[in-house]
C-alpha cells in the first residue's frame, strides 16, 4: 500500500539499497576481533585502545565502533571528553567467538561466502545457476565438492547449520508427534545439533547421523560428544549407498540443496529402505502457497539459486515430491519460526 509519506521520502528504498552496509559493519568488527577484545578487556575501551589491541588505524577504528553503536551493537559511555565502547548483552552472547551460542562463524560464513556469491545474483538470474564459478574460480558439477572446498570451509558451513537449531530445533522437533518412531535416521545429518534436539524430545529413540565420510569424521571431532547417548554415525553417500533400514527418516534442508529430480530420486531411495508404517520428516523454510512469504523464504530461495542446485518450496511442491517417492499421509506443521515440518508415511 503507498501513502503520501513514502512517495515524499522513499523511506524502504533507501534502507534496501544501504542494507549491505550494515552487513559488512557487522561482518568487519567481527572479523576484526572487536567484541572478543572488548570480552576480554573486562572494561569499556576507548578507540584507541581498541585500535592499538588489535593493530588497526584509529579514525577507522572510531568510525566502525561508532557504527557499531548506532546499529545497538556496542554501548558507549563518555568518559572525560571520550568515548568508550562496552559489548551489549546481545553481542557478549552471540558475537563473540566462544559463547557457546555464538554466531561468530555463521557470520564469518556469510562474509566470506554467502556476500561474494550474491555478489553475482544478477548473473544467477539470468542464467538459473550458482555462481561458484566466478566468485571463487571453482567447476560447480559437484555441489558439496564446492560448498567443502578446503577443511576450514566445511567446518564454517557445519557450524553455521549447527548454530540454526539452537534456535529453532526443538519446535521443529516436536512439531510432531515423533515418540512411536524408535530408530531415527538424520540423512545429511551434519553436526548433529538436530540430532541432539531429537534425542532430548524423544528420551526411547535412538538417532543416527548419516553424512559424507569427512562431516561425519568432523562431527565426531568437534561437535558430538561420546557422552551424547542414544546418538550413534553412519557415513555414506544417500545417492549412492543403500540406505539403512529405520522407522523414521529425517531430512532437513536437505531437498532445498537440489533439483526436483534428485529430490524424487533421494525421496525413492528412502521410501525403498524405510520400514512398512515408518516415516519421512521433512524440515525445511515454507514458502506461502501464492508465494507471498514470508521474506526469509523468499531470499533463502535466491540464496539457493545463488549457491546450490536447489530452491525453496511450498509445501504442496513437497507433497508432490513426497507422493511421487511413494510416501501418502502427508501432514504439514508450521511453527512460526524459520522452519516448518512435514511428516509423510510408507
Ligand atoms: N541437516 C543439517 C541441518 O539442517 O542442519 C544439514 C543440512 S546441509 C544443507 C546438507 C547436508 O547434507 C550436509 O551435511 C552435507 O554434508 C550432506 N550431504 C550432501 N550430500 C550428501 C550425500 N550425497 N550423502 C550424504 N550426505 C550428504
Ligand atoms: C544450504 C543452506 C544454507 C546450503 C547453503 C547455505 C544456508 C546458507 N547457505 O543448504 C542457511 C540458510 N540461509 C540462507 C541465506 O539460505
Amino acid at each position: 500500500m503507498s501513502s503520501a509519506g513514502e512517495v515524499e521520502y522513499p523511506k524502504k528504498i533507501l534502507e534496501y539499497m544501504e542494507g549491505f552496509l550494515v552487513s559488512k559493519t557487522l561482518f568487519a568488527a567481527c572479523e576484526l576481533g572487536v567484541f572478543d577484545f572488548l570480552l576480554a578487556s573486562e572494561r569499556p575501551m576507548s578507540a584507541a585502545q581498541v585500535a592499538a589491541g588489535l593493530g588497526t588505524d584509529v579514525d577507522g577504528m572510531e568510525r566502525l565502533l561508532s557504527a557499531c553503536a548506532g546499529l545497538e551493537l556496542l554501548g558507549t559511555q563518555a568518559a572525560g571528553g571520550e568515548v568508550l565502547y562496552s559489548n551489549t548483552d546481545m553481542s557478549r552472547m552471540y558475537l563473540s567467538r566462544s559463547s557457546p551460542r555464538s554466531l561468530f562463524h555463521s557470520v564469518e560464513y556469510y562474509s566470506k561466502t554467502v556476500y561474494l556469491c550474491w555478489n553475482y545474483l544478477t548473473d544467477a538470474v539470468r542464467e538459473g545457476k550458482n555462481q561458484y564459478e566466478k566468485a571463487f574460480g571453482l567447476p560447480s558439477e559437484d555441489l558439496f565438492e564446492a560448498l567443502y572446498r578446503s577443511d576450514d570451509e566445511m567446518i564454517k558451513f557445519m557450524q553455521l547449520m549447527n548454530s540454526t537449531w539452537n534456535v529453532c530445533g526443538r519446535d521443529v522437533m516436536t512439531a510432531f508427534d515423533l515418540s512411536p518412531f524408535k530408530t531415527i535416521y538424520d540423512l545429511g545429518g551434519c553436526s548433529g545439533a538436530l540430532a541432539k534436539q531429537c534425542v532430548r524430545a524423544y528420551p526411547q529413540s535412538s538417532v543416527t547421523i548419516f553424512d559424507l565420510p569427512k562431516v561425519v569424521s568432523t562431527c565426531r571431532e568437534h561437535f558430538v560428544s561420546p557422552t551424547d547417548e542414544r546418538i550413534f554415525f553412519h557415513e555414506g553417500d544417500f545417492f549412492k549407498d543403500l540406505l539403512p533400514e529405520a522407522d523414521l527418516y529425517i531430512l532437513a534442508r536437505i531437498l532445498h540443496d537440489w533439483t526436483d529430480e534428485c529430490c524424487v530420486e533421494l525421496l525413492s531411495r528412502v521410501h525403498q529402505s524405510c520400514k512398512p508404517g515408518g516415516g519421512v520428516l521433512l524440515v525445511e523454510a515454507l514458502l506461502n502457497e501464492d508465494n507471498s512469504g514470508p521474506l526469509t523464504a523468499q531470499l533463502y530461495s535466491l540464496n539457493m539459486l545463488v549457491q546450490t542446485e536447489g530452491r525453496e518450496r511450498k509445501a504442496s511442491e513437497y507433497s508432490a515430491l513426497l507422493t511421487t517417492a511413494g510416501f501418502a499421509n502427508v501432514e504439514v506443521q508450521r511453527t512460526g519460526k524459520i522452519y516448518d515440518a512435514i511428516l509423510a508415511r510408507k
